[in-house]
Protein backbone atom coordinates (compact mmCIF):
# COMPACT_ATOMS: atom_id res chain seq x y z
CA UNK A 1 0.00 0.00 0.00
CA UNK A 2 1.09 3.42 -0.57
CA UNK A 3 1.97 6.27 1.66
CA UNK A 4 -0.77 8.67 2.92
CA UNK A 5 -1.26 12.07 0.74
CA UNK A 6 -2.71 14.83 1.39
CA UNK A 7 -3.78 17.42 -1.31
CA UNK A 8 -2.96 21.04 0.49
CA UNK A 9 -3.93 24.01 -1.56
CA UNK A 10 -3.12 27.52 -0.88
CA UNK A 11 -6.10 29.53 -2.20
CA UNK A 12 -6.16 32.65 -4.50
CA UNK A 13 -6.08 35.07 -0.96
CA UNK A 14 -3.10 33.07 0.54
CA UNK A 15 -1.27 33.42 -2.60
CA UNK A 16 -2.34 37.52 -3.46
CA UNK A 17 -1.29 37.48 0.48
CA UNK A 18 1.91 36.71 0.42
CA UNK A 19 1.43 33.68 2.54
CA UNK A 20 3.12 31.10 0.33
CA UNK A 21 6.37 30.47 1.44
CA UNK A 22 5.27 30.72 5.47
CA UNK A 23 2.80 28.40 4.70
CA UNK A 24 5.18 25.67 2.64
CA UNK A 25 7.77 26.24 5.63
CA UNK A 26 4.87 24.92 8.19
CA UNK A 27 4.31 21.47 6.49
CA UNK A 28 7.95 21.57 5.64
CA UNK A 29 9.04 22.06 8.93
CA UNK A 30 6.61 19.13 10.28
CA UNK A 31 8.83 16.85 8.60
CA UNK A 32 6.14 15.99 5.66
CA UNK A 33 7.40 15.31 2.51
CA UNK A 34 6.62 17.41 -0.58
CA UNK A 35 5.28 15.20 -3.52
CA UNK A 36 4.23 17.60 -5.94
CA UNK A 37 3.98 21.37 -6.30
CA UNK A 38 2.62 23.80 -8.85
CA UNK A 39 0.84 27.62 -9.21
CA UNK A 40 -2.10 26.79 -11.56
CA UNK A 41 -5.11 29.35 -12.63
CA UNK A 42 -7.94 26.88 -11.77
CA UNK A 43 -10.64 26.48 -14.37
CA UNK A 44 -14.15 26.64 -13.60
CA UNK A 45 -15.11 23.35 -13.86
CA UNK A 46 -12.10 21.88 -11.61
CA UNK A 47 -13.10 24.73 -8.68
CA UNK A 48 -16.84 23.03 -9.03
CA UNK A 49 -15.66 18.99 -8.92
CA UNK A 50 -13.48 19.43 -6.37
CA UNK A 51 -16.01 20.58 -4.19
CA UNK A 52 -18.95 18.96 -5.48
CA UNK A 53 -19.94 17.83 -1.96
CA UNK A 54 -20.77 20.99 -1.05
CA UNK A 55 -23.02 21.98 -4.43
CA UNK A 56 -26.41 22.35 -2.54
CA UNK A 57 -24.93 24.43 0.10
CA UNK A 58 -25.87 28.41 -0.57
CA UNK A 59 -22.12 29.38 -0.56
CA UNK A 60 -21.39 27.31 -3.18
CA UNK A 61 -21.21 29.67 -5.87
CA UNK A 62 -19.21 32.15 -3.93
CA UNK A 63 -16.79 29.38 -2.78
CA UNK A 64 -16.55 28.44 -6.75
CA UNK A 65 -15.56 31.97 -7.49
CA UNK A 66 -13.33 32.46 -4.98
CA UNK A 67 -11.27 29.38 -6.11
CA UNK A 68 -11.02 31.17 -9.56
CA UNK A 69 -10.65 34.46 -8.68
CA UNK A 70 -6.72 34.06 -8.62
CA UNK A 71 -3.66 31.46 -9.24
CA UNK A 72 -3.62 29.07 -5.95
CA UNK A 73 -0.28 26.64 -4.87
CA UNK A 74 -1.46 22.97 -5.43
CA UNK A 75 0.82 20.66 -3.25
CA UNK A 76 0.82 17.24 -2.23
CA UNK A 77 2.50 15.77 0.93
CA UNK A 78 2.73 12.63 1.56
CA UNK A 79 3.81 10.81 5.22
CA UNK A 80 2.11 8.58 8.00
CA UNK A 81 -1.14 10.56 9.36
CA UNK A 82 -0.29 13.64 7.00
CA UNK A 83 -4.19 14.23 6.70
CA UNK A 84 -4.88 14.33 10.52
CA UNK A 85 -1.91 16.16 10.46
CA UNK A 86 -2.25 18.76 7.76
CA UNK A 87 -5.78 19.41 9.23
CA UNK A 88 -4.24 20.50 12.53
CA UNK A 89 -1.69 22.62 10.88
CA UNK A 90 -4.42 24.24 8.98
CA UNK A 91 -6.84 24.89 12.13
CA UNK A 92 -10.77 25.10 12.04
CA UNK A 93 -13.06 26.02 9.24
CA UNK A 94 -14.06 29.24 10.75
CA UNK A 95 -10.33 31.21 11.20
CA UNK A 96 -12.09 32.59 14.11
CA UNK A 97 -12.70 29.86 15.99
CA UNK A 98 -9.26 28.35 14.43
CA UNK A 99 -6.51 28.20 17.33
CA UNK A 100 -3.72 30.45 17.31
CA UNK A 101 -0.76 28.44 15.83
CA UNK A 102 -2.43 27.18 13.14
CA UNK A 103 -2.79 28.83 9.67
CA UNK A 104 -6.28 29.95 9.99
CA UNK A 105 -5.89 30.90 13.33
CA UNK A 106 -2.82 32.97 12.50
CA UNK A 107 -3.89 34.72 8.96
CA UNK A 108 -7.59 34.43 8.21
CA UNK A 109 -10.81 36.27 10.16
CA UNK A 110 -13.49 35.04 7.59
CA UNK A 111 -14.76 31.38 6.61
CA UNK A 112 -14.77 32.82 2.86
CA UNK A 113 -11.35 33.81 2.60
CA UNK A 114 -9.64 30.59 4.80
CA UNK A 115 -6.41 30.87 2.62
CA UNK A 116 -5.64 26.93 2.72
CA UNK A 117 -6.97 24.01 2.01
CA UNK A 118 -6.20 20.50 3.36
CA UNK A 119 -8.10 16.72 2.50
CA UNK A 120 -10.43 15.25 5.25
CA UNK A 121 -9.64 11.97 4.74
CA UNK A 122 -6.81 9.69 2.50
CA UNK A 123 -9.80 8.52 -0.08
CA UNK A 124 -10.43 12.57 -0.49
CA UNK A 125 -6.79 13.08 -0.72
CA UNK A 126 -6.28 10.39 -3.51
CA UNK A 127 -9.46 12.08 -5.24
CA UNK A 128 -8.27 15.53 -5.19
CA UNK A 129 -4.55 14.70 -6.03
CA UNK A 130 -6.24 12.68 -8.96
CA UNK A 131 -8.03 16.02 -9.93
CA UNK A 132 -5.59 18.36 -9.34
CA UNK A 133 -2.32 16.97 -10.71
CA UNK A 134 -1.26 14.63 -13.97
CA UNK A 135 0.70 11.40 -13.03
CA UNK A 136 4.12 13.77 -14.49
CA UNK A 137 3.49 16.34 -12.15
CA UNK A 138 4.49 13.60 -9.13
CA UNK A 139 7.84 13.61 -8.16
CA UNK A 140 9.18 10.02 -6.45
CA UNK A 141 12.29 11.00 -4.43
CA UNK A 142 13.58 10.26 -0.69
CA UNK A 143 13.67 13.09 1.00
CA UNK A 144 17.61 12.55 2.85
CA UNK A 145 16.40 13.70 6.60
CA UNK A 146 14.10 10.70 6.85
CA UNK A 147 16.30 9.04 9.20
CA UNK A 148 16.37 11.74 11.01
CA UNK A 149 12.69 11.71 11.56
CA UNK A 150 11.84 8.59 11.74
CA UNK A 151 14.12 5.48 13.41
P1 LIG B 1 -12.67 22.78 5.17
O1 LIG B 1 -12.08 23.71 4.14
O2 LIG B 1 -12.22 23.17 6.56
O3 LIG B 1 -12.47 21.33 4.87
P2 LIG B 1 -15.42 22.41 4.30
O4 LIG B 1 -14.92 21.27 3.49
O5 LIG B 1 -16.58 22.16 5.21
O6 LIG B 1 -14.24 23.06 5.20
O7 LIG B 1 -15.83 23.62 3.35
C1 LIG B 1 -15.01 23.93 2.25
C2 LIG B 1 -14.87 25.42 2.15
O8 LIG B 1 -16.15 26.00 1.94
C3 LIG B 1 -14.33 26.09 3.41
O9 LIG B 1 -12.93 26.07 3.49
C4 LIG B 1 -14.86 27.48 3.24
C5 LIG B 1 -16.21 27.26 2.58
N1 LIG B 1 -17.28 27.23 3.58
C6 LIG B 1 -17.57 26.21 4.44
N2 LIG B 1 -18.60 26.52 5.22
C7 LIG B 1 -18.98 27.78 4.87
C8 LIG B 1 -19.98 28.69 5.32
N3 LIG B 1 -20.83 28.36 6.29
N4 LIG B 1 -20.06 29.90 4.70
C9 LIG B 1 -19.21 30.23 3.71
N5 LIG B 1 -18.24 29.44 3.26
C10 LIG B 1 -18.12 28.23 3.82
MG1 LIG C 1 -13.23 20.16 3.33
Amino acid sequence: IRAERSYVMIKPDGVQRGLVGEIITRFERKGFQLKGLKLFQTPEDLAKEHYKDLASKPFYGKLVDYIISGPVVAMIWEGDGVVASARKLIGATNPLAAEPGTIRGDFAVEVGRNVVHGSDSPENGEREIGLWFEETEVVEWTRDMTPWLKE
